[in-house]
């Protein structure tokens, strides 16, 4: 059955995916599930934004309507986890400014005890390395959904080499470019594409690779 949710999100009927998504608040549905039908919602309005069925206006209408789902998700996400020790480095790579995604899954590491050092949107290279050596950090988290900046992604991890930082932090990326050529091409170690993925990744690379009390 097709999803209302994604398919409101994709028509940007605002009115219509704020009272759906109350609705499923309201019969217990996870804030994980309506993040993901939103976020399928708005890959339509990506698809037809390039079809230019859509225009620039339609996207940062979809941002709108995203924020207004989070402000209702956000206190149905689970706080309070104590701090587990870890930290995470975060960003949107440069010449990039899109967060939504990055913004959420921040919310989401931060709530599950992790502390997240925000480096925010259009960040260099350079910045992303000067950090990962600042906060010691074994995670570095990057977002990127223009394809034309995966190769600044590239050359971060080329820096973290030559910085000598390669081997003591993992590289997650994240965000609608990415895949297995992404990952292939930068050398990054792992990328996500929807929230339970980049929990999961996270979570095991802290569990695994990252020596406790670190932040
Ligand atoms: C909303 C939107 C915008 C908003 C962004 C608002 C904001 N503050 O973020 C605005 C209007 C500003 C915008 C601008 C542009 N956009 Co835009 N935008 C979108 C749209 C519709 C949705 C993106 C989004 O927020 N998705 C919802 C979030 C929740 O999903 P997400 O980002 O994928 O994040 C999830 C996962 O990927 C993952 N994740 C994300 N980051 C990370 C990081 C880590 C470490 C991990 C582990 C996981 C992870 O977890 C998140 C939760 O599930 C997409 C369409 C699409 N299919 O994605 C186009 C899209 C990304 N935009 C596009 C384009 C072309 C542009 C512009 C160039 C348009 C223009 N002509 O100006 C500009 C670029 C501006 C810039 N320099 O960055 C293209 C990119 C094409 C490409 N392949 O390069 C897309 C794909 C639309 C399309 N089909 O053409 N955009």
């Amino acid at each position: 059955m097709e999803d209302r949710l994604k398919l409101a999100m994709g028509e940007l009927d605002e009115e219509e995916v704020l009272s759906l998504v109350e609705a499923r608040i309201q019969a217990g549905v996870s804030p994980t599930e309506i993040v993901e039908s939103c976020r399928n919602g708005v890959e339509i309005v990506g698809k037809r934004y390039s079809d230019g069925q859509y225009f620039l206006s339609d996207l940062i209408m979809s941002e709108e309507i995203f924020r207004g789902v989070m402000h209702l998700v956000e206190p149905h996400i689970p706080v309070g986890e104590p701090n587990n020790g870890y930290s995470v480095v975060m960003g949107t790579i440069e010449g990039d400014i899109h967060d939504l995604g990055k913004n959420i899954i921040i919310y989401l590491l931060r709530s599950s005890g992790f502390r997240v050092y925000d480096l925010g949107v259009d960040v260099s290279p350079e910045k992303f390395v000067q950090a990962v050596s600042e906060t010691k950090t074994c995670i570095l988290g990057i977002s990127v959904l223009l394809s034309f900046c995966v190769g600044s992604i590239k050359k971060v991890v080329d820096l973290l080499e030559e910085a000598g930082l390669r081997d003591k932090v993992k590289v997650v990326v994240g965000g609608y470019a990415v895949g297995e050529l992404v990952k292939e091409y930068t050398g990054v170690d792992f990328y996500a594409n929807d929230v339970s993925q980049a929990l999961r990744i996270i979570r095991e690379i802290a569990q695994k690779d990252c020596l406790h009390s670190q932040s």
